[in-house]
């Protein structure tokens, strides 16, 4: 007879928490939310740990190298998609690892034969006033000079008019050498009162830009999240088909830490995608595994030796996976269930392995349900796909701003090694859809807000840092009449836009 759990399985805004006793000591400053991202044993420390609680999805529509380095400077981790070539994916990893904080890769470029049409484009389409000037119009090619607002006046000037005839030629131009610091950069742009300082190699060719507006922003990550050399700490996702391929490419790039991105984790193949990084690489190569959604499936993993564990199958925003096949469970429970097995496990062994509720989180108090309830951190999609940094066009839609946001499950994906079960090489059916998603601003400021709420509810339940809210949440169901009144009502709401 099959088995039947006792309980309904139950998402996150079923729950709320209880406040606890907040000391004086309890104001959102003091909360840390270092926590995790790879299993390690009692009394030793993780190899890698997040400063913030927050890693971006394994999707198109989430996770590049744009992505990924904003997250890392404010002290989360991107993983980048595996559903592009091998050498697309380790590009984008290379990317972030060869990045250097203030030092700006070069996108608006021209010749000296180009026009003032040719900048005035650029500039629409861009947004950027500076353009660098180079033999042969690329980022990185011969530096001849620059053009801003300055090198020109569109109501006297003809718009056929060549750039060489009015940039800012090179011997004009203060530049710096590849390999000046920041702050030596800093320090010439405030001695030469410039707002750009163009980086050039030895052969005079440009590597990058430096500008006076980043100023504040560069001083301003405290929580960046930075391996041994100082570069941005870097995810990718793998599947359980190319990994012989892909795994050594992406480590060649510089990755520093895996996840099987798989719809349903509890299976053979990442067994053996984990077995074969262990023969490769031993304990070296950190990988997580994925995902699961009760005890069994946890402890499956575990043994298997994920460094990490995610949870969660049917709840993602643009999944259909429930519909489609019948499969998954609430979110909430399934975190509460592999949590408690995280813990007995880690009783018994010693191991610590960190999960990650993955999917569904809607509202911010999502994410502090997810860790009251025992997640490590939380992996979003929908969430980071609404910034400026996601990979996606932002287009208006009734007068508003929306940014594209589709399942990797979707026709538009087509990422058929995370659903194939080993037959046909091609996704059968969808389990994903392609949507809008409102479009919100920039990542830096939305996971600021967010963290805020996180903060200071964490303080309401009398907690500082992670391990302790999940140690003293107080949690408790809500009735569907209980719902209704937490939101605004018996009132007129008055029309925000009037006001
Ligand atoms: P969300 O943050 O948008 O609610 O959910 C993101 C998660 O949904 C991803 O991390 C992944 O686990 C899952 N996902 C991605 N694509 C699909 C799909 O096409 C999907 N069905 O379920």
């Amino acid at each position: 007879m099959a088995f039947y759990f006792k309980e309904p399985s139950r998402t996150f805004s079923e729950y709320l928490l209880v406040p606890g006793y907040s000391s004086a000591e309890c104001q959102p400053k003091n909360v840390c939310l270092k926590t995790p991202l790879v299993k390690f044993k009692k009394g030793e420390e993780p190899r890698i740990s997040l400063n913030i609680p927050m890693i971006s999805a394994i999707m198109q529509s989430v996770s590049n190298d744009t992505l990924a380095i904003a997250l890392a400077k404010e002290g989360g981790v991107s993983f980048i998609y595996g559903s592009q070539t091998v050498e697309d994916q380790a590009a984008m990893v290379k990317r972030v690892k060869d990045y250097k904080a203030g030092f700006v890769k070069s996108t608006s470029n021209l010749t000296p034969e180009n026009t003032l049409l040719d900048v005035l484009n650029l500039k629409e389409k861009n947004g950027h006033s500076t353009v660098a000037i180079t033999h042969d119009g690329t980022p990185n090619g011969k530096l001849l000079g620059i053009v801003t607002g300055r090198d020109y006046r569109v109501s006297r000037m003809s718009t056929d008019l060549k750039v060489k005839e009015f940039m800012t030629p090179l011997e004009k131009l203060v530049t710096a050498k590849l390999g000046v610091t920041l702050k030596e950069a800093n320090d010439i742009i405030w001695d030469n009162k410039l707002n750009s300082l163009p980086i050039i190699d030895k052969d005079g060719c440009l590597d990058s830009f430096v500008f006076r507006k980043d100023y504040e922003s560069n001083k301003n990550n405290p929580l960046e999240l930075l391996d041994k050399e100082k570069r941005l700490v870097v995810g990718a996702g793998i599947n359980t088909r190319d990994y012989k391929e892909r795994v050594p490419a992406l480590i060649e790039a510089g990755v520093d830490v895996l996840c099987i991105d798989s719809s349903e984790g509890f299976s053979e193949w990442q067994k053996l995608t984990i077995e074969w990084i262990r023969e490769q690489y031993g304990d070296s190569v950190m990988v997580g595994a994925g995902n699961v959604v009760d005890a069994e499936g946890f402890r499956f993993l575990a043994e298997c030796g994920a460094d990490f564990i995610k949870v969660g199958i049917g709840g993602g925003s643009i999944c259909i996976t429930r519909e489609t096949k019948g499969i998954g469970r609430g979110q909430a429970t399934a975190t509460i269930e592999v949590a408690k097995a995280r813990d007995e496990y880690f009783k018994e062994t010693g191991i610590y392995v960190p999960i990650c509720s993955d999917g569904g989180i809607v509202h911010d108090y999502h994410i502090t349900l997810a860790l009251a309830m025992g997640s490590d951190f939380v992996m979003l999609g929908r969430y980071f796909s609404r910034f400026d940094e996601s990979p996606t066009n932002k287009v208006k839609i009734n007068g508003q701003y929306m940014k594209e946001y589709w399942g990797e499950g979707s026709a538009r994906a087509r990422n058929w090694q995370r659903y194939d079960l080993g037959g046909d090489k091609k996704l059968s059916f969808e389990e994903g859809v392609d949507s809008y998603v409102p479009y919100a601003g920039s990542l830096k400021d939305n996971v600021a807000i967010s963290l805020a709420k996180v903060k200071s509810t964490m303080c309401n339940c009398g907690a500082l840092t992670i391990p302790e809210l999940q140690q003293k949440a107080k949690l408790t169901l809500v009735s569907s009449t209980s719902i209704i009144e937490g939101g605004a009502h018996d009132v007129v709401l008055k029309d925000k836009t009037s006001s």
